[in-house]
C-alpha cells in the first residue's frame, strides 16, 4: 500500500516511518550521538555529524513532510529558529509583507533582529488581499502569513494570497501552528513553505520546544537545508522523538480540541459578563466563510474580552482559573490561559497591538482535551 494513498489519520502514525534498520524497532531510537564512525574517510551509512543529520531527526522530518503533504521536512530547535531560517533566504534590501496580527516573538525577530540586517518588514491586515497587493514592490521577496492569527483569530485566505504571490513571483510562507495539518494544509493551497512551532499541537504535551518547515520544491528545500546546517539551530534527537510521538496522536487530540473549543466558545459568547469572543467557528466571525472553506474545523484557540474591559478585569479572571493554567504557549493536552498584553505579545508596542485588538483586557485560551464540563465549571467560578 503506497503511503501517498493513506488518509491523514493514518499518515500521522505511519507517514515517512520505517522500522529501524538495526533491530527493527517500531519507534525510531533516540540516536543520542553527535557523530558516526566512518570505515574510511567519507565512507559512512548516511550520517556524518548530527548537526547535518541525525536518524531520529530524519524520522521526524519525514513525518512532518508526510502530514503536511510536502516533500521535504526540516526540524529546528524552536519555532523561531525555523522562522529565522526562512528569513535567511533573503538579503539586505529585500522586503517581507507580514500579517500584522501575529505571535509577538515573530514580530520581535523581524523588527529587532532582521531589520538591522537591512530587511524591511511591512505589517498588513491580510483579510483583504488588495491590502497586500498595495504593499508589493520590486523588492518584495516573501509574504508571511499566520492563520488563524495569534491571538485575534483572524483567518486569511491562503489560496487568494498564493495567487497574488505567484503573480508577483514572491514566496509565500504560512505559519500553520494554530491550525495544524489536521485543519488545513497550506501547501495544497499554493503556499511554498509551511512553518510550525511544533512546541504546540504537533508535540502536544507541553514537554518540548521544536520548530519545523515543510516544502514541496527541491531547490527551496536545498536552500533551507543549507541554512539549517550552516546556522545550526537543529532539533535534538530526544526532542525529535517526543514530537514524533506527539504527531502519532495529533488527529485524535485535534478532534477533541475542536469539540471542546466549540463548547467553550459558545459558553463564553452566551455569558453576560463577556464582551467579545474571537473564534472562527462563529457564523458572525468576519472570516467565517473562509475558515469554513479552508479549514476542516475551527480549533481550540479562543480569545475573549470581559465586560469592563480593563487590565484588572482580565487579570482577576486569569488569576482565579484553576484547571486552566496561567502560562505562555498553547496546543498541549492541558488547558492554558494567557494574557497576551503582558505575556506572549508584550514585545509588540502597546499602540501597535491595540490597533489590531490586542487590548490590555484580552484573554487567550488554549482549550485542552479535559472533560468539557470541568472546563466550563472552572470558567464559571473564575468569571462569576
Ligand atoms: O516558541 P517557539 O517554538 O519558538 O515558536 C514561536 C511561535 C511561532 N508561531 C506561532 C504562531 C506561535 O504561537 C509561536 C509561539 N507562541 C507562543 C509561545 C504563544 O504562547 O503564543
Amino acid at each position: 500500500m503506497s503511503e501517498k494513498t493513506l488518509k491523514f489519520n493514518s499518515r500521522t502514525i505511519h507517514g515517512g516511518q520505517h522500522p529501524d534498520k538495526a533491530y527493527g524497532a517500531v519507534m525510531p531510537p533516540i540516536y543520542q550521538t553527535s557523530t558516526y564512525a566512518q570505515s574510511a574517510p567519507g565512507v559512512h551509512q548516511g550520517f556524518e555529524y548530527s548537526r547535518s543529520a541525525n536518524p531520529t531527526r530524519t524520522a521526524l522530518e519525514n513525518a512532518l513532510a508526510s502530514i503536511e503533504n510536502g516533500s521535504y521536512g526540516l526540524a529546528f530547535g524552536s519555532g523561531l529558529a525555523a522562522i529565522d531560517a526562512v528569513i535567511k533566504l533573503l538579503g539586505p534590501g529585500d522586503e517581507v509583507i507580514s500579517t500584522n496580527d501575529l505571535y509577538g516573538g515573530s514580530y520581535r525577530l523581524f523588527k529587532q533582529i532582521f531589520e538591522k540586517f537591512g530587511i524591511t518588514f511591512r505589517f498588513v491586515g491580510m483579510q483583504e488581499t488588495t491590502e497586500i497587493e498595495k504593499q508589493i514592490n520590486k523588492n518584495t521577496k516573501l509574504i508571511w502569513v499566520e492563520t488563524p492569527t495569534n491571538p485575534m483569530m483572524n483567518v486569511i485566505n491562503i489560496e487568494a494570497v498564493s495567487t497574488l504571490a505567484k503573480k508577483h513571483a514572491v514566496l509565500l510562507a504560512v505559519d500553520n501552528t494554530f491550525a495544524t495539518p489536521y485543519l488545513q494544509t497550506p501547501l495544497d493551497l499554493g503556499a511554498d513553505i509551511v512553518m510550525h512551532s511544533a512546541t504546540k499541537y504537533l508535540g502536544g504535551h507541553s514537554d518540548v520546544v521544536v520548530g519545523a518547515l515543510v516544502v514541496k520544491d527541491k531547490k527551496l528545500a536545498e536552500k533551507l537545508y543549507f541554512i539549517q546546517n550552516a546556522s545550526g539551530a537543529v532539533c535534538g534527537p530526544m526532542d525529535s522523538f517526543l514530537v514524533l510521538r506527539g504527531i502519532k496522536t495529533l488527529h485524535v487530540r485535534m478532534q477533541r480540541h475542536c469539540e471542546n473549543g466549540k463548547v467553550v466558545a459558545h459558553y463564553l459568547a452566551n455569558h453576560p459578563k463577556i464582551e467579545n469572543v474571537y473564534w472562527p467557528g462563529f457564523e458572525t466571525h468576519p472570516n467565517h466563510a473562509i475558515a469554513k472553506s479552508q479549514m476542516n474545523d475551527f480549533g481550540g484557540m479562543i480569545s475573549f474580552v470581559p465586560k469592563g474591559s480593563s487590565y484588572d478585569d482580565a487579570i482577576k479572571i486569569v488569576s482565579k482559573l484553576k484547571l486552566f493554567t496561567l502560562a505562555e504557549s498553547l496546543g498541549g493536552v492541558e488547558s492554558l490561559a494567557g494574557h497576551p498584553a503582558s505575556m506572549t505579545h508584550a514585545s509588540i508596542p502597546k499602540m501597535e497591538r491595540e490597533k489590531i485588538g490586542v487590548v490590555d483586557s484580552l484573554i487567550r485560551l488554549s482549550v485542552g482535551i479535559e472533560d468539557a464540563s470541568d472546563l466550563i465549571a472552572d470558567l464559571e467560578q473564575a468569571i462569576g
